[in-house]
């Protein structure tokens, strides 16, 4: 070892688990909690560089990223290769399958073999998945601090940077204008409950942020009432990119009559229907090929962040046709690399690439940035919540210009640390006897409606 690969030793991991005020945001499982759980990650070399690292924060992720905090010391944070096996070794997936997919030689290999959850917002949950998703906030730290070691950006050490901003979309929710009870914080945002408040929200995303691209999230109301609210859209904004995501609670049938109804207006179509074999169907139906009488609805591709968000889902989606753009999450695909690498088998396979968000802060806006500016064939706006966060645990809160965040050069992510508003958040989630450690909207819904439970699939 030289003097140099010593500095890069990770001396001391310090995890954070926060809650960060969320809006009452609506979704097909419920609505969104007061306060969302995040996990902050901090590194620091032996040689003093820090890194930051962003994931989620519930206590499933938690438990896993103790073990791999005290596994990682000693470490070098060039050692991104190695992380994977260590993250299996020590948070122990003990199950045969996994066994199995170990002795092949992928230790993160993630099927539906060990779902422990098979629905969500995020597709099904499996406990590689989960590994993945606390091992990608590790990944991002150790590229933070080796980027600031080594004086250099962190889309330097992927490569480079292709472009010099990152286009983001507004991403349009139904909301209320306060959670129920009054809990949590307030904003100014007020209801949007029909098309004239989507629009409303709509032309203040434009005014604010200079977005172009509209994400309405759907599923929360009956199929027709969505698409009112898209046509709205359309004709107050003319040509510009629509995207319609009910979270897969459509039938086929459903899917398609929708796809009828917005096909001259929508950009993409994303998960109207749940799983790869629906998908499949809806894909096959807008070819002309289903089982409508071979009407053609040309044109209107499909997109999803909940059937395939694993290398192992790839094969039968891509082969079935069922997308034809997948929405990657650094966070679930296993950190920025492997962002990197999924968009390379979408560019084998034809398929576009785009970036999925959930709520999230700073640190992982400017990882996405980062890892975006590297994807050459990035061709749709990427998705994010940041907007609807109004606290961040950074100094300075990333700025969106003409929709777009512009790629910095400063070495790793470019961002810093507050340490107060860290520590403010951190209070927040100590002092939480509410159960809003783990993040659940159903729970969140039922405090307006309780007899709520989240539909089952599909729903309409
Ligand atoms: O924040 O309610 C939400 C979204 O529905 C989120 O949980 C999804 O993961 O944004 C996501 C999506 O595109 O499906
Ligand atoms: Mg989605």
């Amino acid at each position: 070892m030289t003097d140099a690969d010593d500095a890069l030793a990770i001396a001391e991991v310090r995890l954070t688990p926060i809650l960060v005020a969320d809006p009452p945001l609506l979704n097909t499982q419920g609505v969104h909690q007061p306060y969302t759980p995040r996990l902050i990650i901090e590194l620091t070399t032996e040689g003093g560089a820090t890194g930051l690292g962003e994931t989620y924060g519930d206590t499933k992720y938690l438990d896993l990223a103790q073990p791999l905090a005290t596994a990682l010391i000693g470490r070098s944070v060039t050692d991104l290769n190695g992380l994977p096996a260590l993250a299996a070794e020590v948070c122990g997936d003990s199950s045969p399958s996994s066994q199995l997919r170990s002795s092949r030689g992928d230790p993160n290999a993630a099927t539906g073999a060990d779902a422990v959850d098979a629905g969500g917002l995020r597709g099904v949950q499996t406990a590689g998945k989960l590994r993945l998703s606390v091992l990608s906030g590790f990944e991002v730290a150790c590229l933070d601090a080796w980027g600031r070691a080594a004086g250099l950006p962190v889309h330097a050490l992927l490569g480079g940077k292709v472009r010099d901003r990152v286009e983001y979309g507004a991403y349009l929710f139904y909301r209320w204008a306060q959670h129920p009870g009054g809990r949590g914080e307030r904003d100014d945002w007020g209801a949007a409950l029909d098309p004239v408040g989507v629009v409303a929200q709509a032309r203040r995303f434009a005014d604010t942020y200079g977005f172009t691209s509209f994400k309405l999230k759907g599923g929360v109301f009956p199929p027709a009432r969505e698409v009112a609210a898209i046509r709205a859209l359309a004709a107050a904004f003319p040509g510009r990119p629509l995207r319609l995501d009910p979270n897969g609670a459509w039938s086929v049938a459903t899917s398609l009559r929708v796809a009828d109804a917005l096909r001259d207006v929508l950009e993409y179509l994303e998960d109207p229907a749940s799983g790869t074999d629906r998908m499949a169907q809806v894909a096959a139906g807008l070819r002309g090929a289903g089982p409508d009488g071979g009407r053609r609805r040309a044109g209107l591709p499909l997109a999803t962040n909940m059937c395939v968000t694993t290398f192992d889902e790839i094969a039968e989606a891509f082969t079935r046709d069922a997308v034809q753009i997948v929405l990657c999450d650094h966070h679930y695909w296993g950190g920025l690399r492997r962002t990197r690498e999924l968009a390379a088998v979408c560019r084998a396979f034809g398929v576009g690439l785009s970036m999925h968000s959930n709520t999230h802060l700073g640190i992982s806006l400017a990882a996405m940035t980062q890892v975006a500016a590297t994807v050459p064939d990035l061709v749709h706006a990427c998705d994010t919540h940041y907007p609807w966060q109004t606290e961040d645990v950074l100094t300075e809160r990333l700025a969106f210009r003409d929709g777009r965040v512009d790629v910095g050069d400063a070495p790793g992510l470019g961002v810093a640390l507050d340490r107060d508003r860290l520590a403010a958040l951190h209070r927040r989630w100590l002092a939480d006897d509410g159960g809003l450690r783990d993040r659940d909207d159903a729970a969140a819904m039922r405090r307006a409606d309780p007899g709520w439970t989240a539909p089952a699939v599909p729903r309409w």
